[in-house]
Protein backbone atom coordinates (compact mmCIF):
# COMPACT_ATOMS: atom_id res chain seq x y z
CA UNK A 1 0.00 0.00 0.00
CA UNK A 2 1.79 3.14 -1.22
CA UNK A 3 -1.10 5.66 -1.40
CA UNK A 4 -2.70 7.34 1.73
CA UNK A 5 -6.16 6.75 3.13
CA UNK A 6 -8.59 9.51 4.51
CA UNK A 7 -11.70 7.76 4.08
CA UNK A 8 -12.82 5.97 7.46
CA UNK A 9 -14.68 3.14 5.40
CA UNK A 10 -11.26 2.31 4.31
CA UNK A 11 -10.05 2.54 7.75
CA UNK A 12 -10.37 -0.80 9.25
CA UNK A 13 -8.49 -1.38 12.62
CA UNK A 14 -10.78 -0.40 15.09
CA UNK A 15 -10.64 -3.68 17.25
CA UNK A 16 -7.33 -4.22 18.60
CA UNK A 17 -5.51 -6.34 20.61
CA UNK A 18 -6.30 -5.76 24.46
CA UNK A 19 -2.69 -5.35 26.59
CA UNK A 20 -4.11 -7.37 29.20
CA UNK A 21 -4.82 -10.76 27.16
CA UNK A 22 -1.92 -12.85 27.12
CA UNK A 23 0.19 -14.40 24.06
CA UNK A 24 -1.67 -17.81 25.50
CA UNK A 25 -5.02 -15.87 25.86
CA UNK A 26 -5.45 -15.58 29.36
CA UNK A 27 -6.67 -12.43 30.35
CA UNK A 28 -4.67 -10.24 32.85
CA UNK A 29 -6.96 -9.86 35.97
CA UNK A 30 -5.54 -7.80 38.72
CA UNK A 31 -3.04 -4.83 38.83
CA UNK A 32 -0.67 -7.71 40.28
CA UNK A 33 -0.78 -9.49 37.46
CA UNK A 34 -0.10 -6.63 35.11
CA UNK A 35 3.06 -5.37 36.62
CA UNK A 36 4.73 -8.20 34.87
CA UNK A 37 2.71 -7.97 31.77
CA UNK A 38 3.57 -4.44 31.46
CA UNK A 39 7.76 -5.44 31.84
CA UNK A 40 7.34 -7.77 28.98
CA UNK A 41 5.31 -5.66 26.71
CA UNK A 42 7.99 -3.12 27.02
CA UNK A 43 10.18 -5.44 26.13
CA UNK A 44 8.23 -6.29 23.12
CA UNK A 45 8.13 -2.60 22.07
CA UNK A 46 11.67 -2.43 22.39
CA UNK A 47 12.23 -5.68 20.43
CA UNK A 48 9.97 -4.79 17.91
CA UNK A 49 9.46 -0.59 17.76
CA UNK A 50 12.17 1.45 19.32
CA UNK A 51 15.18 -0.76 20.70
CA UNK A 52 16.42 0.08 23.85
CA UNK A 53 17.27 3.71 25.83
CA UNK A 54 20.65 3.52 26.51
CA UNK A 55 21.97 3.45 30.14
CA UNK A 56 22.62 6.63 32.63
CA UNK A 57 26.43 7.71 31.71
CA UNK A 58 29.39 6.66 34.67
CA UNK A 59 29.54 10.68 35.03
CA UNK A 60 27.17 13.67 34.38
CA UNK A 61 28.48 17.16 35.11
CA UNK A 62 26.15 20.40 35.07
CA UNK A 63 28.17 23.43 33.33
CA UNK A 64 25.62 26.39 34.23
CA UNK A 65 26.69 29.18 31.65
CA UNK A 66 23.85 31.47 32.98
CA UNK A 67 21.04 31.80 35.38
CA UNK A 68 18.83 35.20 35.25
CA UNK A 69 16.44 35.75 37.93
CA UNK A 70 14.55 38.02 35.83
CA UNK A 71 13.30 35.95 32.75
CA UNK A 72 9.71 36.29 31.24
CA UNK A 73 9.28 39.35 32.34
CA UNK A 74 10.79 39.05 36.14
CA UNK A 75 8.37 36.18 36.64
CA UNK A 76 11.26 33.36 36.33
CA UNK A 77 14.59 31.99 36.52
CA UNK A 78 16.16 31.09 33.70
CA UNK A 79 19.19 28.48 33.44
CA UNK A 80 20.95 27.60 30.48
CA UNK A 81 22.82 24.73 31.18
CA UNK A 82 25.46 22.86 28.96
CA UNK A 83 25.21 18.76 30.45
CA UNK A 84 28.52 17.20 30.23
CA UNK A 85 28.21 13.93 30.42
CA UNK A 86 31.05 11.01 30.45
CA UNK A 87 31.35 7.22 29.83
CA UNK A 88 34.19 4.83 29.73
CA UNK A 89 36.24 8.44 28.86
CA UNK A 90 34.18 9.34 25.66
CA UNK A 91 32.68 12.62 26.01
CA UNK A 92 29.24 14.19 24.99
CA UNK A 93 27.03 17.34 25.79
CA UNK A 94 23.94 18.95 25.03
CA UNK A 95 22.39 21.91 26.38
CA UNK A 96 19.08 22.21 28.49
CA UNK A 97 17.13 25.59 28.30
CA UNK A 98 15.32 25.42 32.18
CA UNK A 99 12.33 28.54 33.25
CA UNK A 100 11.26 27.89 37.15
CA UNK A 101 8.83 30.35 38.47
CA UNK A 102 9.98 33.01 41.11
CA UNK A 103 8.70 33.34 44.47
CA UNK A 104 7.71 30.04 45.41
CA UNK A 105 6.07 28.36 48.28
CA UNK A 106 7.00 24.55 48.05
CA UNK A 107 7.99 22.75 45.05
CA UNK A 108 6.87 22.98 42.16
CA UNK A 109 5.60 20.31 39.48
CA UNK A 110 7.65 20.17 36.10
CA UNK A 111 7.33 19.51 32.70
CA UNK A 112 10.36 18.39 30.30
CA UNK A 113 10.11 17.45 26.52
CA UNK A 114 12.42 18.14 24.01
CA UNK A 115 12.10 20.48 20.92
CA UNK A 116 13.11 20.33 17.13
CA UNK A 117 14.74 23.22 16.34
CA UNK A 118 17.23 24.81 18.91
CA UNK A 119 16.63 26.43 22.37
CA UNK A 120 16.29 29.89 21.13
CA UNK A 121 12.90 29.55 19.24
CA UNK A 122 11.11 28.07 21.90
CA UNK A 123 11.41 31.11 24.10
CA UNK A 124 10.31 34.91 23.60
CA UNK A 125 13.58 35.77 25.65
CA UNK A 126 15.71 37.79 23.01
CA UNK A 127 19.38 36.27 24.62
CA UNK A 128 19.34 32.53 25.34
CA UNK A 129 22.86 30.81 24.11
CA UNK A 130 22.39 29.90 20.22
CA UNK A 131 22.85 25.81 20.27
CA UNK A 132 25.96 24.32 19.14
CA UNK A 133 26.18 24.72 15.68
CA UNK A 134 27.77 21.84 14.87
CA UNK A 135 24.84 19.86 16.35
CA UNK A 136 21.45 21.84 15.23
CA UNK A 137 22.89 21.37 11.44
CA UNK A 138 20.00 21.86 9.62
CA UNK A 139 16.68 23.03 11.67
CA UNK A 140 17.64 26.01 13.36
CA UNK A 141 14.79 28.60 12.75
CA UNK A 142 14.54 32.13 14.27
CA UNK A 143 14.40 32.71 17.82
CA UNK A 144 10.91 32.81 19.36
CA UNK A 145 9.24 31.34 16.22
CA UNK A 146 7.65 28.61 18.06
CA UNK A 147 7.02 30.07 21.30
CA UNK A 148 3.25 29.08 21.14
CA UNK A 149 4.66 25.68 21.22
CA UNK A 150 5.61 26.04 24.75
CA UNK A 151 3.78 29.06 25.87
CA UNK A 152 6.55 28.93 28.94
CA UNK A 153 5.39 32.45 30.53
CA UNK A 154 1.70 31.22 30.39
CA UNK A 155 2.66 27.75 31.92
CA UNK A 156 4.70 29.48 34.71
CA UNK A 157 1.94 31.78 35.70
CA UNK A 158 0.42 28.54 36.52
CA UNK A 159 3.20 27.26 38.45
CA UNK A 160 5.01 24.98 36.34
CA UNK A 161 8.76 24.80 35.30
CA UNK A 162 9.45 23.71 32.55
CA UNK A 163 13.42 22.94 30.97
CA UNK A 164 13.64 21.94 27.09
CA UNK A 165 16.53 20.57 24.83
CA UNK A 166 16.80 20.33 21.11
CA UNK A 167 16.09 16.62 19.72
CA UNK A 168 18.93 17.33 17.41
CA UNK A 169 21.35 17.91 20.00
CA UNK A 170 20.93 14.07 20.75
CA UNK A 171 20.30 12.81 17.63
CA UNK A 172 20.49 14.71 14.73
CA UNK A 173 17.55 13.83 12.98
CA UNK A 174 18.34 12.13 9.76
CA UNK A 175 19.94 8.91 8.28
CA UNK A 176 23.99 9.47 9.43
CA UNK A 177 22.35 10.76 12.95
CA UNK A 178 23.91 7.96 14.93
CA UNK A 179 27.43 8.76 14.23
CA UNK A 180 27.71 11.95 16.88
CA UNK A 181 24.65 10.82 18.99
CA UNK A 182 24.35 9.97 22.77
CA UNK A 183 25.06 6.19 21.23
CA UNK A 184 29.28 7.34 20.78
CA UNK A 185 29.47 7.28 24.55
CA UNK A 186 28.25 3.54 25.00
CA UNK A 187 29.69 2.44 21.38
CA UNK A 188 32.43 2.67 18.98
CA UNK A 189 32.85 4.50 16.08
CA UNK A 190 32.09 1.45 13.90
CA UNK A 191 29.16 0.49 15.64
CA UNK A 192 27.75 3.87 14.91
CA UNK A 193 26.08 3.36 10.95
CA UNK A 194 22.86 3.92 9.67
CA UNK A 195 22.42 0.16 9.25
CA UNK A 196 22.53 -0.53 13.43
CA UNK A 197 19.17 0.11 13.29
CA UNK A 198 18.63 -1.14 16.98
CA UNK A 199 19.92 1.96 17.92
CA UNK A 200 17.11 4.31 17.81
CA UNK A 201 16.51 8.28 17.32
CA UNK A 202 13.41 7.72 19.58
CA UNK A 203 15.10 6.10 22.26
CA UNK A 204 18.28 8.28 22.02
CA UNK A 205 15.68 11.10 22.78
CA UNK A 206 13.41 9.28 25.44
CA UNK A 207 17.38 8.94 27.00
CA UNK A 208 17.07 12.96 26.88
CA UNK A 209 13.85 13.19 28.18
CA UNK A 210 15.11 11.17 31.26
CA UNK A 211 17.94 12.92 31.83
CA UNK A 212 15.98 16.20 32.32
CA UNK A 213 13.86 15.07 34.55
CA UNK A 214 16.44 13.94 36.71
CA UNK A 215 18.66 16.80 36.66
CA UNK A 216 15.17 18.42 37.83
CA UNK A 217 14.45 16.20 40.45
CA UNK A 218 17.68 16.70 42.27
CA UNK A 219 16.65 20.36 42.51
CA UNK A 220 15.16 21.66 45.66
CA UNK A 221 12.49 24.34 44.07
CA UNK A 222 10.84 21.33 41.89
CA UNK A 223 8.81 18.25 43.65
CA UNK A 224 10.62 15.62 42.31
CA UNK A 225 7.14 13.49 42.24
CA UNK A 226 5.32 15.74 39.74
CA UNK A 227 7.63 15.72 36.74
CA UNK A 228 5.67 15.08 33.84
CA UNK A 229 7.02 14.38 30.09
CA UNK A 230 5.14 16.33 27.12
CA UNK A 231 5.97 15.50 23.35
CA UNK A 232 4.86 16.80 19.92
CA UNK A 233 4.72 14.50 17.04
CA UNK A 234 7.99 12.71 16.86
CA UNK A 235 8.61 13.91 20.21
CA UNK A 236 5.03 12.54 20.85
CA UNK A 237 6.08 9.00 20.49
CA UNK A 238 9.45 10.09 22.02
CA UNK A 239 7.62 11.08 24.89
CA UNK A 240 5.01 8.02 25.41
CA UNK A 241 8.07 5.56 25.11
CA UNK A 242 10.04 7.74 27.68
CA UNK A 243 7.43 7.40 29.92
CA UNK A 244 7.34 3.54 29.30
CA UNK A 245 10.75 3.31 30.78
CA UNK A 246 11.01 5.88 33.52
CA UNK A 247 8.09 5.16 35.77
CA UNK A 248 9.85 8.41 38.00
CA UNK A 249 7.98 10.54 35.26
CA UNK A 250 4.58 11.38 37.11
CA UNK A 251 2.64 11.31 33.95
CA UNK A 252 2.67 11.79 30.02
CA UNK A 253 1.41 14.09 27.51
CA UNK A 254 1.45 12.99 24.04
CA UNK A 255 0.54 15.57 21.35
CA UNK A 256 -0.50 14.54 17.91
CA UNK A 257 2.15 12.16 18.28
CA UNK A 258 0.68 9.90 15.13
CA UNK A 259 1.73 6.62 13.94
CA UNK A 260 3.81 5.00 16.23
CA UNK A 261 2.94 7.18 19.46
CA UNK A 262 -1.09 6.93 19.75
CA UNK A 263 -2.82 5.90 16.41
CA UNK A 264 -2.66 2.36 15.98
CA UNK A 265 -0.74 0.58 13.22
CA UNK A 266 -3.47 -1.59 12.45
CA UNK A 267 -5.67 1.55 10.80
CA UNK A 268 -5.06 2.31 7.34
CA UNK A 269 -5.91 5.97 8.06
CA UNK A 270 -3.03 9.04 7.32
CA UNK A 271 0.31 7.87 7.98
CA UNK A 272 0.83 3.69 8.09
CA UNK A 273 3.86 1.63 9.38
CA UNK A 274 4.88 1.39 5.44
CA UNK A 275 5.41 5.24 5.09
CA UNK A 276 7.02 6.27 8.34
CA UNK A 277 9.51 2.84 8.02
CA UNK A 278 10.37 3.73 4.60
CA UNK A 279 10.83 7.57 5.29
CA UNK A 280 12.19 7.70 9.05
CA UNK A 281 13.95 4.41 9.50
CA UNK A 282 16.54 5.92 11.76
CA UNK A 283 14.12 6.02 14.42
CA UNK A 284 12.92 2.56 14.67
CA UNK A 285 14.28 -1.01 14.92
CA UNK A 286 14.87 -3.07 12.00
CA UNK A 287 12.43 -5.36 12.73
CA UNK A 288 9.49 -2.82 12.38
CA UNK A 289 10.45 -3.04 8.64
CA UNK A 290 8.78 -6.48 8.70
CA UNK A 291 5.37 -5.36 9.73
CA UNK A 292 5.56 -2.76 7.44
CA UNK A 293 3.01 -4.34 5.28
CA UNK A 294 1.20 -6.52 7.64
CA UNK A 295 0.52 -4.64 11.22
CA UNK A 296 -2.51 -6.73 12.05
CA UNK A 297 0.61 -9.27 12.77
CA UNK A 298 2.52 -7.56 15.03
CA UNK A 299 2.20 -8.71 18.40
CA UNK A 300 0.34 -5.50 20.14
CA UNK A 301 -1.25 -2.18 19.29
CA UNK A 302 -0.32 1.56 20.43
CA UNK A 303 -2.91 1.30 23.07
CA UNK A 304 -0.25 -0.80 24.47
CA UNK A 305 2.04 1.34 24.51
CA UNK A 306 -0.37 4.17 26.22
CA UNK A 307 -1.07 1.51 28.65
CA UNK A 308 2.49 1.38 29.61
CA UNK A 309 2.24 4.70 31.39
CA UNK A 310 -0.78 3.23 33.25
CA UNK A 311 -1.88 3.80 36.30
CA UNK A 312 0.30 7.20 35.76
CA UNK A 313 -1.91 9.88 34.52
CA UNK A 314 -1.23 10.15 31.00
CA UNK A 315 -2.99 12.63 28.69
CA UNK A 316 -3.69 12.19 24.48
CA UNK A 317 -4.16 15.10 22.75
CA UNK A 318 -5.08 15.27 18.84
CA UNK A 319 -5.97 17.98 16.57
CA UNK A 320 -8.85 18.02 14.13
CA UNK A 321 -6.59 18.79 10.86
CA UNK A 322 -4.51 16.71 11.54
CA UNK A 323 -5.51 13.65 9.61
CA UNK A 324 -1.64 12.96 9.10
CA UNK A 325 -2.09 11.60 12.77
CA UNK A 326 -5.13 9.96 12.24
CA UNK A 327 -7.14 12.01 15.03
CA UNK A 328 -10.10 9.67 15.68
CA UNK A 329 -7.31 6.33 15.65
CA UNK A 330 -5.76 8.21 18.62
CA UNK A 331 -8.83 8.16 20.47
CA UNK A 332 -9.90 4.87 19.96
CA UNK A 333 -6.21 3.61 21.00
CA UNK A 334 -7.04 5.62 24.10
CA UNK A 335 -10.36 4.12 24.66
CA UNK A 336 -8.81 0.63 24.47
CA UNK A 337 -6.36 1.36 26.87
CA UNK A 338 -8.86 2.47 30.05
CA UNK A 339 -9.09 -1.55 31.09
CA UNK A 340 -5.61 -1.40 32.18
CA UNK A 341 -6.45 2.22 34.26
CA UNK A 342 -8.86 0.23 35.53
CA UNK A 343 -7.42 -2.42 37.04
CA UNK A 344 -6.51 0.23 39.31
CA UNK A 345 -10.03 1.50 39.64
CA UNK A 346 -9.08 4.63 37.32
CA UNK A 347 -9.87 5.51 33.74
CA UNK A 348 -12.93 6.78 32.14
CA UNK A 349 -16.27 6.55 33.84
CA UNK A 350 -18.19 3.78 31.16
CA UNK A 351 -17.33 3.52 27.70
CA UNK A 352 -16.07 6.91 26.59
CA UNK A 353 -17.26 8.37 23.29
CA UNK A 354 -14.87 10.49 21.14
CA UNK A 355 -15.29 14.03 22.15
CA UNK A 356 -16.39 16.95 19.91
CA UNK A 357 -13.54 20.00 19.73
CA UNK A 358 -12.68 21.18 22.71
CA UNK A 359 -14.97 18.88 25.43
CA UNK A 360 -12.26 17.12 26.62
CA UNK A 361 -13.04 13.17 27.25
CA UNK A 362 -11.10 13.07 30.95
CA UNK A 363 -11.37 10.22 33.18
CA UNK A 364 -9.19 9.58 36.43
CA UNK A 365 -5.56 9.49 35.15
CA UNK A 366 -6.48 8.98 31.39
CA UNK A 367 -7.51 11.22 29.30
CA UNK A 368 -8.21 12.65 25.78
CA UNK A 369 -9.00 15.51 23.58
CA UNK A 370 -9.27 17.06 20.52
CA UNK A 371 -8.50 20.83 19.15
CA UNK A 372 -9.75 22.53 16.40
CA UNK A 373 -6.73 23.11 14.08
CA UNK A 374 -3.64 22.05 12.22
CA UNK A 375 -0.79 19.84 13.74
CA UNK A 376 0.82 21.84 16.04
CA UNK A 377 1.17 22.66 19.84
CA UNK A 378 -1.12 25.81 20.87
CA UNK A 379 -2.41 27.75 23.84
CA UNK A 380 -5.10 26.00 23.51
CA UNK A 381 -3.62 22.75 24.38
CA UNK A 382 -1.41 23.77 26.85
CA UNK A 383 -4.52 25.08 28.98
CA UNK A 384 -5.75 21.42 28.62
CA UNK A 385 -2.87 20.52 29.48
CA UNK A 386 -2.48 22.39 33.04
CA UNK A 387 -6.55 21.28 33.25
CA UNK A 388 -5.34 17.60 32.75
CA UNK A 389 -2.11 17.84 35.13
CA UNK A 390 -4.60 19.59 38.27
CA UNK A 391 -6.97 17.00 38.18
CA UNK A 392 -4.57 14.48 38.35
CA UNK A 393 -1.74 15.80 41.19
C1 LIG B 1 5.98 13.58 10.06
C2 LIG B 1 5.95 12.15 10.43
C3 LIG B 1 5.07 11.95 11.63
C4 LIG B 1 5.30 12.97 12.70
C5 LIG B 1 5.73 14.34 12.17
C6 LIG B 1 6.44 15.25 13.16
O1 LIG B 1 6.69 13.84 8.92
O2 LIG B 1 5.47 11.43 9.34
O3 LIG B 1 5.19 10.63 12.11
O4 LIG B 1 6.15 12.50 13.66
O5 LIG B 1 6.57 14.25 11.11
O6 LIG B 1 7.25 14.84 13.96
O7 LIG B 1 6.19 16.45 13.04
Amino acid sequence: MSYVNYLEAHAGGTELPSPLVLPDGKRISSAAMWESRRRELRQTFADFMFGEIPPPPQKITLELRRERTDALDGTAIRREIRIHLENDGKRFFFDMLWYIPKNLSAPCPAIVGLNFPGNPATTDDPDVFENDPAKLKEHALERGVQRERWCFKEMIARGFSMATAARDDLFFDGRDGRRESVYSLFHSPEELTEENRSLTAISAWAWGCIRLREILAADPLIDEKRIWVHGHSRLGKTALWASANDEKFAGCVSNDSGCCGAAPSRRNFGETLHVITHAFPWWFQKKLDLYAEKPAELPFDQNALLALTAPRPLLVASATEDLWADPYGEFLSTAAADDVWKLYGLGFNGTPEFPLPETPAFGKALGYYLRTGKHAVTATDWKMVTEFIKANS
